[in-house]
């Protein structure tokens, strides 16, 4: 049953989804070209811009037999304007008209999902700048709105600027603040029994605090990702140093499979739930209640732990090596050698080949999607406890096959009983 599993994923390739978020300069792309080991597309952008444009650049890896598509999105001008106010609205635009192109395609008579190309984005990396103070409102206000629709995973940018005993402090500042203001980030899940024990170590050390570099620097007799100063070197890849190293293994390696899921069965649900019902679909259910968004958070959730597979190739097959460069033809190998030799399902080891093809395309911010400013979900500062959206039902005369873009209202707040 394993192998049928792991071999029918293989065939169908796999997506992943990353989307940046933070001010212009904060190392983005540095940090990208730093994980995926590779140089992407795209010049550094001016502060001129004048507002938030969302930019993909999608890329295939293949390693082995396994294919990989990554889409990197970037949020270009993000931080640059004098009224930050609408700076999140661009990006609650694009994550839900990645949504809705997904639920379109669900509701074709003929669909085609196998081999839809699925934009839902599965990571959020949140960049906060390395103040040492506290969040800015921008970044309070944009994971706010932005938690009950991405896994935001919130990591701490160019920490060589901070000192050992500040950046502990700096921390336990923004956990405390995401806390008090009922943003929710996402937790690497604890309950597999294969990968509890790391991920709840890993849950502790969050938000990450990183530093990117594809500069290589020549330390012993081994050359390795560094940034040199005047008085000394910063090692990207060295855990004294900083957290990269743990953000790549939770990110690529131990819960890729995981992002993905809970894009799919928590926050795609919550977007397809609140559309559908909008669009006068009701359960046929006699105790059919309002919809309420926070009991589907919580239930999808425990459903979505309840059927986790206990089962070591649920870790991401292609990640026992690494990635590689179209440019520099490095081999897949060079990217984490580390990986390789830990747990390596069969399949994957032996030679590996790869290549990186990139094709760009712009998502235009502007995109008309149906849902952008009615779905939004307020919650109380504990959100898990005593507060819902209610969707309001718009009975439909229509089936929505033919009226797929009807206007939506949700959004009120009611206490849940
Ligand atoms: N000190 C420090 N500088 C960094 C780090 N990562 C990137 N940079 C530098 O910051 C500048 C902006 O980086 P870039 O990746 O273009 O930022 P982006 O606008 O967020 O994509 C470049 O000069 C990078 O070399 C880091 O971790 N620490
Ligand atoms: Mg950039």
């Amino acid at each position: 049953m394993p192998d049928q599993l792991v071999n029918k994923s293989v065939n169908h390739g796999f997506c992943f989804n990353i989307l940046c978020i933070g001010e212009t300069g904060l190392g983005k792309s540095t940090l990208m070209d730093t994980l995926f080991n590779t140089k992407f597309e795209g010049e550094p952008t001016q502060h001129n811009q004048p507002g938030v444009q969302l930019k993909s650049n999608t890329y295939e890896l293949q390693e082995s037999n396994v294919r990989l598509m990554l889409t990197v999105v970037n949020t270009v001008g993000f931080g640059d304007q004098i009224n930050k106010e609408d700076s999140y609205k661009s990006i609650v635009e694009f994550i839900d008209t990645q949504f809705e192109a997904y639920l379109q395609e669900e509701l074709k008579i003929k669909r085609t999902l196998h081999s839809y190309h699925d934009t839902r984005i599965h990571a959020c990396l949140y960049f906060i700048a390395p103040t040492g103070h506290s969040l800015k409102s921008l970044d309070l206000v944009t994971m706010k709105k932005l938690d009950s629709k991405v896994n935001i995973i919130p990591i701490i940018a160019k920490s060589d600027a901070i000192s050992k005993s500040e950046l502990t402090k700096f921390k336990i500042k923004i956990t405390s603040e995401l806390v008090s203001n009922g943003v929710l980030i996402y937790q690497f899940p604890i309950d597999d029994e294969t990968v509890a024990e790391i991920n709840s170590t890993m849950n502790a050390h969050l938000p990450f605090a990183v530093v990117g570099s594809t500069e290589e620097v020549k330390i012993g007799n081994k050359m390795v990702k560094a940034r040199q100063y005047p008085w000394g070197t910063v090692q990207v890849e060295n855990e004294n140093h900083c957290d990269f190293v743990k953000l790549r293994e939770m990110l690529i390696r131990v819960n890729m499979e995981d992002l993905r899921e809970q894009t799919h069965t928590r926050h795609y649900e919550l977007y397809r739930r609140c559309k559908l019902e909008e669009m006068g679909f009701k359960d046929t259910d006699p105790d059919c209640k309002p919809f309420s968004c926070t009991r589907s958070l919580t239930g999808s959730r425990s459903c979505t732990r309840m059927r986790r597979r206990s089962w070591r190739t649920r870790r991401n097959p292609w990640m026992t090596s690494s990635t590689a460069s179209s440019r520099k033809r490095r081999p897949l190998s060079s990217y984490s050698p580390r990986l390789c030799r830990q747990g390596a399902p069969p399949h994957s080891r032996g030679t590996r080949r790869g290549k990186i093809n990139s094709s760009t395309c712009c998502m235009l911010h502007e995109a008309s999607c149906p849902v952008k400013d009615s779905c939004r979900n307020d919650f109380s500062p504990n959100p898990w406890q005593c507060h819902a959206v209610l969707c309001a039902l718009q009975p439909s005369p229509s089936p929505p096959f033919q009226t797929p873009h009807m206007p939506l209202h949700c959004g009120r707040i009611q206490p849940l009983l």
